[in-house]
């Protein structure tokens, strides 16, 4: 049912409008926002749902001149220059400035829930193609994606051009120097310590990027015989971890600007350098990216030499705590597994394997940012949920 408005008035010497709603809750809006927010053909642009008003033209000390209640569904506001906004109850509902429904907003559109898992994890399986042909799978895919930070999709063909199927479906993948997709294999002089049978240690791909790639994608083809395990961990579960252990240690790690350098030529040539903190948070002091590959950290270290040694016992602690068994979860990849997980907080590694003449092993990858990843969760749960 949507709200009806029982009673509208403007209060605060005409600088808010304040809504009373028919289940006796009230409602006060800004008149500046409102006189911002007005939808009409002069102020709005309906094909693009952009505003045309100007900043400059937007007096921030606005009063209203006069409310009304249209019907129990609408509010209309004259300004003092006559122009007239009007209001859907529902629309403005939706945009009330309690704490409790900007809290609602907050969740509908960033999904901010998050389950953190150890050796525990089940790890979450749907089949590839049920999630190609169906909304409902899809979507599942992708909030569990957002929730849990990795996903299985079982049952691919076992050939190449399957990830840009999959990028197809949730919009476009992410270029990078590696190419639009990449292949994992043991290759004659590798450009990348991945393209190698050794043992990969627990990393985020490509923190020498400015904007790493938010989700990754990684398609088992062939898988050997010996060797080869995938290995993931739960970064931000790790960084809380590691901020009550050692809180200088976190401290370290989240401050300190690390360098990253990556040289040659694969798509074309590159020669990209970059500075990460190892543990990105926000302003409350939690980790919201995770930034780490051992193998691209570079050798120039741009910090006072005194706080080199204390840089390095920080990143060994929580280096540790990452490979710790109650964190840790193995997984060896079977073909037509997609493994896809959110590389901004998932660390993985994987286990070397014999080396020989033939290719044993085929992991074909790709990478996806997490504003195409989101703004496809949005219109799959808007096309399910049917609303707008
Ligand atoms: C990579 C990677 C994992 C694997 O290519 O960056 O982590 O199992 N590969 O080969
Ligand atoms: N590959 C797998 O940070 C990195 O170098 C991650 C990228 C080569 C595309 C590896
Ligand atoms: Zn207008
Ligand atoms: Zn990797």
């Amino acid at each position: 049912m949507s709200p009806a408005v029982r009673k509208v008035e403007a209060s605060g010497e005409g600088r808010f409008v304040c809504v009373q709603w028919e289940d006796g809750s009230e409602s006060s809006y800004p008149c500046v926002w409102l006189r911002d927010s007005c939808r009409c053909p002069l102020c709005f642009l309906p094909s693009a749902g952009a505003r045309m008003l100007l900043l400059e033209d937007l007096d921030v000390d606005i009063v209203v001149k006069q409310v009304a209640l249209a019907d129990s569904k609408k509010i209309s506001v004259t300004w003092p220059d006559d122009h007239t906004s009007e209001y859907e109850a529902e629309w403005l509902k939706k945009r009330c400035f309690s704490e409790e429904a900007r809290a609602v907003m907050r969740t509908d559109l960033f999904l901010p829930e998050c389950q953190y898992w150890g050796s525990d994890l089940q790890l979450p399986k749907i089949p590839f193609e049920e999630i190609m042909c169906n909304d409902e799978s899809a979507y599942e895919w992708l909030c569990t994606l957002k929730k849990v930070g990795i996903v299985l999709l079982t049952g691919a063909a076992t050939k190449q051009g399957e990830l840009i199927r999959l990028g197809h479906r949730i919009g476009f993948l992410r270029l990078t120097f590696y190419g639009p997709t990449w292949q994992v294999q043991d290759k004659a002089d590798a450009n990348n310590v991945a393209y190698t049978t050794g043992r990969l240690c627990f990393h985020t791909d490509y923190p020498v990027l400015q904007h790493p790639p938010g989700v990754q994608f990684l398609h088992c083809i062939k898988q050997t015989a010996a060797g080869g395990e995938s290995e993931v961990v739960d970064g931000f579960n790790v960084s809380n971890k590691l901020k009550k252990q050692n809180p200088e240690a976190y401290q370290i790690l989240s401050s300190t600007a690390v360098d990253y350098a990556d040289v040659g030529v694969d798509y074309c040539d590159f020669a990209v350098h970059c500075k990460q903190r190892i543990i990105d948070m926000d302003s409350r002091g939690q980790a919201v990216r995770i930034n780490y590959n051992n193998a691209t950290r570079d050798t120039v270290f741009d910090i006072p030499a005194e706080k080199v040694r204390p840089f390095y016992a920080a990143l060994k602690e929580f280096n540790d705590l990452l490979n710790s068994a109650e964190h840790k979860f193995t997984y060896k990849l079977k073909p037509g597994d997609v493994l896809t997980f959110d590389n901004w907080r998932v660390l993985h590694g994987r286990q070397s394997y014999p080396s020989c003449s033939e290719v044993t092993r085929h992991l074909e990858g790709a990478y996806a940012d997490w504003d195409v990843v989101m703004s496809r969760l949005q219109l799959l749960r808007k096309r399910i949920l049917n609303r707008d």
